[in-house]
């Protein structure tokens, strides 16, 4: 502890790790375009200068707090030396900001308006590379990089991947895959984690917003919306509503004007989900083959099991992903000549995720050889949609999702954030319905934002041990424990976004602590509001059972081979 002061205000100081969160502690929003607390410190964009009183400029990222010292932050020398560098950056940079898909959250653009950069003086001499449009998720335009390494800091930190990296030196410097490389051809697992850190337009989602509309737009489709649980706490902070706030009701009221035929939420197909998934793991168990079970729902986790791990590929739950399950049952429903009335049917799926859109091109959850979710967008697609449209979303009148499939239980909504689907499986798990055991479910270790959390439930005659996991570089430290003998987990849950799809990298970007708390607690306050809560109370659930999926549990539910 100690005080600094920081343009003639004395400001206490505790355990801030640098000199910028003092700074920013202090309310005083120093721009960065390099620096995120979740990853390590790399100092390259200098946008975080400041000087002291003996005139000393340092990257107040990566200076400590020290007693005493005296700091200023907007100094006459600072405030030229900072525009300097947005300008040099914007010199070395493409600038085609008004038909680039980051104009408007863009943190260059912004930095440009902030400074005053009205004209940059210098001759963009850096050749035009190619764009990398390999991924099914995203699209790498290294003409907007403006070599930050964010991308490659959270790919290596907080993924463990690696894909990305700095190659060539000096003016020729650039971030691209090993090998140069196209980045679907690396172990690149789809999570857009890279895009979501990335504050330029180098890597954005791949867009299929214009096939949504095309769908629309044509009267012999009936075009069908799922809904998936993190989009719901999202979608509202984009048109200045609470952070976190769920806008289900609303999302379904403007799909509906949009003129989607159906809209449902994912919440019922979670549910599925679950039922399938408990059985499987008790089934496993009574075995005692193939555990730890892993689950499967997570795209970008399942490949990074086949790309790392590929000795525990049968370890994966067969399940399909409540994504796929429901475009199954969909796609089932309306394949009875009775139900089509002469339409063909698009199911359109809206995910927090972009991993989402390579699970639905994946051959081994396809129906009859045929791929049962059409088109997958983003929530920030979606955001982009109701822009588009020109509707006021705020003031929308909130409706009900349609039938037959529109109902999910709370178990399904908490699927969202990190330790939902354990929480939901032992909710399934246990006979009675009363509050308070679904309570002492929740408070079993199941919550919480850590990375790691490990909890060991009585099932029966026997102690489960469960694993629950966010963020790929911690489930690669847990699968190490696993393959080491140092575990002996019975249910591995992962999600390979940090905290779970909330983070999805398909989600709003720019989200600080507050929102992804405010996220986390939007969905279990959701749960709180729903009348289920246990997926094996969906009524709509246990009737498909006896109608729909009769003799086709295996081949609508489950995929082929992990
Ligand atoms: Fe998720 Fe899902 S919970 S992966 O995080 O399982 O994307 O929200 O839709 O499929 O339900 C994402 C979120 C889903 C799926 C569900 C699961
Ligand atoms: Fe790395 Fe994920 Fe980006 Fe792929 S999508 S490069 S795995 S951060």
């Amino acid at each position: 502890m100690g005080y600094m002061t920081i343009d003639g205000r004395k400001v206490e100081f505790t355990d801030e790790k640098n000199v910028l969160s003092v700074i920013r502690k202090a309310g005083i929003s120093l721009p960065t375009l390099c620096y995120h607390s979740e990853v390590s410190t790399f100092g390259a964009c200098r946008l975080c200068t400041v000087e002291d009183d003996r005139g000393r400029t340092f990257a107040s990222c990566s200076e400590e707090p020290r007693d005493g010292m005296v700091i200023y932050t907007n100094s006459g020398r600072i405030k030229k030396y900072r525009k300097l560098i947005v300008e040099l950056l914007l010199a070395a940079h493409c600038r085609d900001c008004t038909t680039c898909v980051k104009s408007g959250e863009c943190i260059l653009q912004e930095l440009a308006h902030r400074m005053g950069v009205v004209d940059v003086r210098f001759k963009n001499t850096r050749e035009i590379r190619p764009i990398d449009d390999s991924s099914p998720s995203i699209i790498r335009d290294p003409n907007k990089c403006i070599l930050c390494g964010d991308c490659v800091r959270a790919c290596e930190e907080i993924q463990g991947i690696g894909a990305l990296g700095f190659a060539f030196r000096g003016t020729d410097a650039t971030v691209m895959p090993a090998f140069n490389k196209k980045i679907a051809e690396t172990d690149c697992v789809n999570c857009g984690q890279c895009r979501v850190y990335c504050p330029t337009g180098a890597i954005t989602i791949r867009t299929h917003v214009d096939e949504v509309w095309d769908a629309l737009a044509d009267p012999d489709v009936r075009v069908v919306a799922q809904v998936a649980p993190a989009v719901r706490v999202a979608v509202g902070e984009a048109f200045g509503m609470k952070k976190g706030m769920s806008v289900m009701g609303k999302i379904a009221a403007v799909l509906h004007r949009m003129g989607f035929d159906e809209v449902y939420d994912t919440t019922f197909s979670a549910d599925l989900t679950v039922m399938e998934e408990s059985e499987e793991l008790l089934e496993r168990l009574r075995r005692k083959e193939d555990l730890p079970l892993l689950t499967s729902c997570c795209p970008a986790w399942v490949k990074f099991v086949h790309d790392q791990y590929p000795e525990y590929v049968h370890n994966i739950s067969t399940c399909r992903s409540p994504q796929g399950m429901f475009s199954a049952v969909i796609k089932e429903y309306y394949r009875d000549p009775r139900n089509t009335g002469g339409k063909k049917t698009v199911v359109v799926s809206i995910m927090p995720c972009t991993a989402k859109k390579m699970e639905a091109v994946r051959p081994n959850s396809f129906t009859k050889g045929k791929q049962d979710t059409d088109i997958v967008i983003t929530t920030t697609e979606l955001i982009r949609m109701i822009r588009n449209y020109g509707i006021e979303f705020s003031t929308l009148d909130p409706e009900a999702c349609d039938m037959p499939f529109g109902m999910g239980s709370g178990g399904g909504v908490i699927f969202g954030v990190t330790g939902g689907v354990t929480e939901a499986v032992l909710r399934r798990l246990t006979p009675v319905h009363e509050k308070a055991a679904l309570d002492a479910i929740a408070e079993c270790g199941v919550r919480g934002d850590e990375g790691i959390k490990e909890v060991t439930v009585p099932y029966e005659d026997m102690e489960l041990k469960i694993c629950i996991v966010s963020g790929l570089a911690n489930a690669r430290k847990v699968m190490e424990k696993v393959k080491n003998g140092e575990a002996d987990y019975h249910l591995i849950e992962v999600m390979a976004c940090r905290r779970g799809c909330i983070m999805g990298g398909g989600q709003p970007t720019r989200a600080g602590d507050r929102t992804k708390e405010a996220r986390t607690k939007g969905l279990y306050n959701a749960d709180n509001n729903m009348i289920l809560k246990k997926s094996d109370e969906n009524p709509l659930v246990l009737s498909l059972y006896d109608g729909l999926l009769k003799g086709k549990t295996h081949e609508l539910l489950h995929n082929k081979e992990s």
